[in-house]
Parts: structure tokens; C-alpha cells; sequence
């Protein structure tokens, strides 16, 4: 059984204006397709790894044979990254998170004035592509950046909020400036879906 790319949850421009239409149609259809294909391609070879889960596959990279480790790594763990990142945004979404993950975030941050400076850190200063996360590990909420395809899960850490910072998820609207795409993006957060990441972890 293939993998398949999921419909976006909403329009391509519901995110407007802080993440344009064609940029989320290109990263879904075009970058995100293109990854479950190259998966599906190299998975294609090892039948017997039908039916694992794409979360099972990106934590134990190990069990997959080593000519296909690479491809699975980087591309498994990308169509992961991705299906997240699609559910981790939400239209009239963003603000400050109340509930569990309010208070989690508190009491590992401070504030989520804190919090923000530590995650915005994290994805400024991640050299080239890669991604920011708001992870689980023993319990305790951390910030921490991956490059390119790197999933908290590779690492023993639950993925609760992940923010793209390859080039391809922001340079045509913002180009160089990947701190306004970052400042944006805050407005479009999902947090009940962080809620429900951290209720599972
Ligand atoms: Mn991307």
C-alpha cells in the first residue's frame, strides 16, 4: 500500500496574507507529492515493509535496509514533516494558546512571549533548510531547530509544532526575508491541533 499525499485542510488561500495561495499550492501539490513519490519509489523495492505507519518508518530508520535508508530518510521523514505542518496552520488561527498547551508552554518557557523569542532563535538561526520544533522529551517541552528533512521522532522526541524554514515554503513572498515569513506564520498557528500533539505525547 502506497503512501498518499492528503488534501489540504483548507483552501490554498485561506492562510492569506501571510502565507500567499501559490506558494502553498507549489509546497503541497509540487514539493510534497514529490516526496511520497521518491518514499513510494524507493519503498517499492521491500514489500514487506507495506503497511507500517509513515510515524513507524521515521523512528526506527534503522529496521529499513541500507540501500534505501537514505531515500526513506529524506523523504519519508519530509512527507512526515509536511503532513504535520499542513495541520499545525488553520485559518483565524494563531494568537496566544490557552489550555494544556498554554500552560505547558508557560511552565517550560516562562511566557509565550518567551517562548516566541526561543522558537523564532531556533528558526533564524538554523543555517540553510531545515526546520524549528516545539518537541516533547521525558515530559518536558523543548525548542530546538533540524536540518533539512529532521523529524523529533528520528530522535526520540515528540513533534508537537514544526515550522518549514526551507527557502522553497516562503521565497516568493517574502524572498530573502525569512524573519517576516517567520512573524507571519505565528498568526496562522493551529493550536488546538498542538494541543491534541501534546495530549498523545
Ligand atoms: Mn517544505
Amino acid at each position: 500500500m502506497a503512501y498518499e499525499l492528503a488534501p489540504l485542510p483548507y483552501a490554498y488561500d485561506a492562510l492569506e496574507p501571510y502565507l500567499d495561495a501559490q506558494t502553498m499550492q507549489l509546497h503541497h501539490d509540487k514539493h510534497h507529492q514529490t516526496y511520497i513519490t521518491k518514499l513510494n519509489d524507493a519503498m517499492s523495492k521491500y514489500p514487506d515493509f507495506n503497511g507500517k505507519s509513515i510515524e513507524e518508518l521515521v523512528q526506527d530508520l534503522d529496521k529499513i535496509p541500507e540501500d534505501i535508508r537514505g531515500a526513506v530518510r529524506n523523504n519519508g521523514s519530509q512527507h512526515l514533516n509536511h503532513a504535520l505542518f499542513w495541520q499545525m496552520m488553520a485559518p483565524q488561527a494563531g494568537g496566544e494558546p490557552t489550555g494544556i498547551i498554554g500552560e505547558a508552554i508557560t511552565t517550560a518557557f516562562g511566557s509565550f512571549a518567551s517562548f516566541k523569542e526561543h522558537f523564532t532563535k531556533a528558526a533564524l538561526g538554523q543555517f540553510g533548510s531545515g526546520w524549528a520544533w516545539l518537541s516533547a522529551e521525558n515530559g518536558k517541552l523543548i525548542v530546538h531547530a533540524m536540518s533539512n528533512e529532521g523529524n523529533p521522532l528520528s530522535t526520540g522526541k515528540k513533534p508537537l509544532l514544526g515550522l518549514d524554514v526551507w527557502e522553497h515554503s516562503y521565497y516568493l513572498k517574502y524572498q530573502n526575508r525569512r524573519p517576516d515569513y517567520i512573524a507571519a506564520w505565528y498568526n496562522v498557528i493551529n493550536w488546538s491541533f498542538v494541543s491534541q500533539q501534546l495530549q498523545k505525547a
